[in-house]
């Protein structure tokens, strides 16, 4: 197409271990991304191309693959990313109630690392529980709170609002970067 322009988005997908994170990027995907390893800094990327409103939209999504543990090469996981993704997991256990506390730290560490950048939360792991137990204010007021973008219930297992979940930040991206 004559008009088409070509958009380059970094972001990162930060949360504990075990949440989902690489399993939600294999979803939003379906696996077609490309992958590659850091080894120095124990994290992952994956790149992948979209389609929107005719133009190229080529995202690359960073994803911790160890542990939090790897402060002194913070600044190059999170150089120059243009969005953010906290993930953290619903299920009613040690890793459900620790990976939402923990969320105010991911969320400081985003800030200190690139400053303003939009933030979405991904409740994840949405089929392990009963949607109606779920306590939906106290996650809107942790969302209000830190002014995360939006905050969506996710599945990286049946895929629900995984695709809805992705393309929010996407297009929020490609709306503030888009040449008039
Ligand atoms: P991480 O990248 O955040 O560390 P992974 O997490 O994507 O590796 O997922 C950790 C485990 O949780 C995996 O299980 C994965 O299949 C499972 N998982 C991820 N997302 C979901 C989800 O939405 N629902 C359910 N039920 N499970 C999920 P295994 O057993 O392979 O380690
Ligand atoms: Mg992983």
């Amino acid at each position: 197409m004559e008009n088409s322009e070509t958009y380059r988005f970094k972001i990162v997908i930060v949360g504990d271990g075990a949440v989902g994170k690489t399993s939600l990027i294999k979803k939003f995907t379906k696996g077609t991304f490309e992958k590659d390893y850091v080894k120095t800094i124990g994290a992952q990327f994956s790149k992948y191309n979209k389609k929107f409103n005719g133009d190229l939209i080529r995202l690359v999504f960073w994803d911790i693959a160890g542990q939090e543990d790897f402060n002194f090469l913070q600044p190059l996981f999170y150089k120059e990313s243009k969005a953010a993704i906290i993930v953290y997991s619903l299920e009613e256990n040690t890793l459900g109630k620790k990976s939402f506390t923990h969320i105010e730290n991911w969320y400081e560490v985003i800030k200190k690392n690139c400053g303003d950048i939009p933030i979405v939360l991904f409740a994840n792991k949405v089929d392990l529980i009963d949607e109606n137990s779920i306590n939906k204010s106290k996650i809107k007021t942790l969302a209000d709170e830190y002014k995360f973008l939006n905050f969506f219930f996710t599945s990286a297992k049946t895929g629900q609002g995984v695709v809805n979940a992705f393309n929010a930040i996407i297009e929020r991206l490609y709306l503030q970067f888009k040449t008039i």
